[in-house]
């Protein structure tokens, strides 16, 4: 075959690759989650697994996972999990009690050896900001936000449609910002009165637990089972009409507000955007309106909030997209 004039086969070969679609998998609590994706948007079926107890297994289930895709057709493969990862090593730098014993593995190091083709590795909220940021209503903001609501509280930041990513890999770990005094609640990470000790799923049952002491079952169903209580059913009795759930989840939009609040006051973003699996139970009218009321007139007036565009398929998208991004801006 003749070559193109001009260009070598290195290159022929990197423009190429440059079309060629990234794995992104979503390591989360519950699933393992992977689909291609090319150009921000996913182009397979997402296949999935529950995600195994234990590090080694972990790894085993995601090798599991990228062997159902065709290795020779990816530019590489990226992976979104939650914890502090290093961007550059891919290892694991951090992380809480939300994931014990996940802190210190070399995911990039593990995988690209058994692999063969090149893995990135980011934090999860990292990854679902920088998908987000890049929906074409955001692409040309300053700088957004985006806060995933679910087990833990994480953030990505992006300015100009770059990640920020601090000192030590640790910026937007928002989670852990102080909301409360005097040590009323202890976080996942050892410290006291974190934002996601309020607003994350295990933080919405505190509050639940905390309002309901001294309610009865006929002033509310809530009452029934407290030691127990999901944060379903307390979002289903609110949309159903019980006053006490209603309370507990007007008090939830008020903690979550104040991280908001916070974050507002350092970044002045254009736009927080809001995922995750509790994020589909904010009421964002309610929310806008009480960052606006708790900030600085020229600080909350001008912040829109807005429900993830990409939904659970940030995540995914995001870690391929660095993939992508990476090889593109290395590409000679
Ligand atoms: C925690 C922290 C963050 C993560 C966030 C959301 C760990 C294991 N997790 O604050 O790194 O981004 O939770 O995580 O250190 P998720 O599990 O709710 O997606
Ligand atoms: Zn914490």
């Amino acid at each position: 075959m003749s070559k193109a004039k001009g260009l070598d086969e290195t290159k022929i070969d990197k423009i190429a690759k440059s079309h060629m679609p990234a794995l992104g998998i979503d390591l989360g609590g519950t699933n393992i989650r992977a689909a291609a994706v090319r150009d921000n948007e996913i182009i397979t079926e997402t296949e999935r697994i529950p995600t195994p107890d234990g590090r080694d297994n972990i790894i085993e289930g995601i090798l599991e996972l990228i062997s159902k895709f065709q290795k020779d057709v990816l530019v590489g493969v990226g992976i979104a999990t939650a914890g502090i990862v290093n961007g550059d090593t891919g290892e694991i730098i951090g992380s809480t009690g939300n994931l014990p014993g996940w802190s210190g593995t070399p995911l990039k190091q593990v995988l690209e050896a058994k692999l063969g083709i090149p893995v990135h590795v980011e934090n999860d909220a990292n990854a679902a900001g920088y998908a987000e940021a890049r929906i074409e209503a955001l692409k040309r903001k300053r700088c957004v936000v985006t806060v995933t609501l679910g087990t833990g509280i994480g953030g990505g930041i992006v300015m100009h449609g770059r990640l920020f990513r601090g000192a030590n890999w640790a910026a937007g770990e928002v989670g852990h910002i102080k909301i409360a005094l005097d040590n009323k609640r202890l976080c996942t990470c050892g410290l006291f009165d974190c934002w996601e000790a309020y607003g994350a799923g295990r933080g919405v049952i505190q509050t639940a637990q905390e309002l309901l002491e001294g309610v009865t079952e006929a002033q509310s169903p809530l009452a029934k089972n407290v030691d127990e209580i999901t944060t379903y059913e307390i979002f289903d009795a609110g949309d159903a009409g019980d006053i006490m759930a209603q309370k507990i989840v007007n008090r939830w939009h008020e903690h979550i507000s104040h991280g908001l609040v916070n974050i507002a006051h350092i970044l002045n973003p254009d736009c927080f955007v809001i995922t995750g699996g509790l994020s589909e139970n904010i009421d964002f009218r309610l929310l806008e309106d009480m960052v606006a009321d708790r900030s600085l007139p020229r600080v909350g007036e001008s912040i829109e909030i807005r429900q993830s565009a990409l939904q659970g398929q940030a995540g995914i998208i995001g870690a391929a997209q660095f993939v992508s991004d990476e090889f593109l801006s290395t590409r000679k």
